[in-house]
């Protein structure tokens, strides 16, 4: 078959794909159950992110606020006059959760070797042990330290440009990163696998964690058994209990609760030990040779854990805007008949375990699934993270993802921030997104700006 061929034979199917959901009539346009008062908020500002949910009670509003100062302010250096937010590093990427969730959006990637603490987190092993933290590095490169300690590297991001072409004879320009960690303090790094990834927007985290385990395990298809390419599975992590949960969390649902995430961030981030990470993020070869000031032992009681959980919890999903907008409902059809919907799900229902009451048993359109999902070679980090592949993503949720570029003006889409645009983003799925990328880049071009147009009003 000629390539001219395959593509009409490719756009015909879309065409009959599309007139069979348009047929049904079954595109949800725009979620308007009462239910969603509770959690949603009409915002379309650069604070759309920052707002709590309508739902929550007088006490649940005080400890979010209490969480927003703990999220927004700035750890210092150990001892300080303020004490209870003393104790950053030794090491560490930047001094605060909102510097690298700016205005509780995303974070972005550094625009040279001497750009720290914006948001992005190199994680790092060794290319022969199959995930493991390396042996002096540890999991993650920590580019910035307190005075008087060396750190670990510097991050250079080195673009690698590609070209294409839309079938249309459209040309397009795709812009990925080599990484390159300069000066590395703490002897050679040797041959390493290293996964780059930047902070993303926190808003909706209390639903997506109020959903069971069974929902997401319900959703998995790990060897394709109905055949429509996509074989999602969960990434299953153990909790602090010990006990095996479907992690859900971070770019690769390598964490089970926001809690888990809120540990992990402070120990590995920020360099505040707690109760469940009570020994500073240093290798054994690093803690020998660095000596650093204690900001308390451990730096958090479990009280500011709890309260930067809530907060993290409780921030609203911003409302859909112009979902009736004709363009707009056109790009939600494509959207449905491209299969963008198997992985960027609709309509799921949480269970009973958030401990916000208002969370609980609520439909939902997060646009994920949760699940891992092979996303083929281009974006592969080549490095295993738990149970997840070097090539394996969790679905990132795309509420609120049309406000990006509003609350961040330096927006950048995919883990580690290469993508410029949302047609970059669709244009880099591959792997068993391959099937809808290549149905997105047939369409006309009035479609694809339809679908985009789409994604604007999430
Ligand atoms: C140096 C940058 C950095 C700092 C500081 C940081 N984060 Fe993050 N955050 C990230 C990155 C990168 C990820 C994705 C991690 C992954 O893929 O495993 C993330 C993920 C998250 C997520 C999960 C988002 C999702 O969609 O799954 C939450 C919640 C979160 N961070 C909260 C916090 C809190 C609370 C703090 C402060 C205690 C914090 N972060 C500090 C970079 C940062
Ligand atoms: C097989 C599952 C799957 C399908 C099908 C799929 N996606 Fe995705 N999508 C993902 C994953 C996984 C990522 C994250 C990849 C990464 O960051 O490396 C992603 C990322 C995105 C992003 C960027 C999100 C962000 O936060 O930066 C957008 C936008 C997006 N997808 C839109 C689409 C559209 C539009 C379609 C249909 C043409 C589609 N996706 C089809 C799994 C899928
Ligand atoms: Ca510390
Ligand atoms: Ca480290
Ligand atoms: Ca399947």
């Amino acid at each position: 078959m000629s390539a001219i061929s395959a593509i009409s034979a490719m756009s015909t199917t879309i065409a009959s794909v599309a007139l069979v959901a348009l047929g049904v009539g079954d595109v949800r346009v725009a979620a308007t159950a009462t239910s969603d008062r509770a959690f949603t908020v009409e915002a379309d500002g650069p604070q759309a992110f920052s707002l709590p949910m309508p739902a929550l009670s007088r006490e649940e509003r005080r400890a979010f606020s209490v969480g927003n100062s703990f999220f927004r302010d700035s750890w210092v250096v150990a001892p300080a006059s303020a004490a209870g937010r003393d104790g950053l590093g030794p090491l560490f990427n930047a001094t605060s959760c909102s510097a690298c969730h700016p205005d509780d959006g995303r974070g972005r990637p550094p625009r040279d070797a001497n750009d720290v603490g914006a948001g992005m987190v190199v994680f790092v092993s060794a290319a022969a042990s199959d995930g493991a933290p390396h042996p002096i590095y540890g999991g993650q490169i920590q580019d910035q330290a307190i005075p008087g300690v060396r750190r670990e590297a510097r991050v250079r991001l080195e673009p690698i440009e590609r070209r294409g072409q839309f079938p249309d004879g459209t040309p397009y320009a795709l812009r990925a990163w080599q990484v390159h960690l300069d000066d590395p303090a703490y002897g050679p790094l040797g041959d390493v696998r290293l996964s780059p990834r930047v902070g993303q927007q926190i808003v909706g985290m209390g639903l997506l964690e109020a959903l069971d385990d069974a929902a997401l395990l319900a959703l998995e298809d790990p060897d394709d058994a109905n055949g429509d390419g996509i074989s999602g599975r969960a990434h299953r992590v153990r909790d602090p209990d010990g006990r095996v949960r479907a992690g859900r969390f971070g770019w690769k649902a390598s964490q089970p609760s926001i809690e888990a995430q809120v540990v992990a961030a402070l120990h590995g981030d920020l360099g505040i030990t707690s109760p469940a990470r009570p020994a500073e993020a240093l290798s054994a070869l690093q803690a020998e040779s660095v000596r650093a000031p204690s900001g308390g032992d451990p730096e958090v009681d479990a009280t500011k854990i709890e309260r930067l959980a809530h907060y993290c919890r409780t921030l609203a999903v911003p409302r859909r805007r112009g979902a009736d907008d004709p363009e707009v409902a056109r790009g939600e059809r494509l959207f449905a008949a491209l299969g963008c919907n198997a992985c960027h799900r609709t309509g799921l229902v949480t269970g009973d375990a958030s401990p916000i009451a208002a969370l609980r048993q609520v439909t939902i359109d997060p646009y994920t699934d949760l699940l891992l999902h092979d996303m083929g070679p281009d974006l592969a980090d080549g490095r295993r993270d738990g149970d997840a592949s070097g090539q394996e993503w969790r679905t990132p949720p795309l509420w609120g993802i049309g406000l990006l570029e509003t609350v961040n003006r330096d927006a950048r889409y995919l883990h580690d921030g290469r993508a410029r645009t949302l047609e970059e983003a669709i244009l880099w799925h591959g792997g068993e997104a391959k099937r809808a990328r290549d149905a997105f880049a047939a369409l006309t071009a009035d479609e694809r700006r339809a679908l985009v147009a789409f994604l604007r009003s999430l």
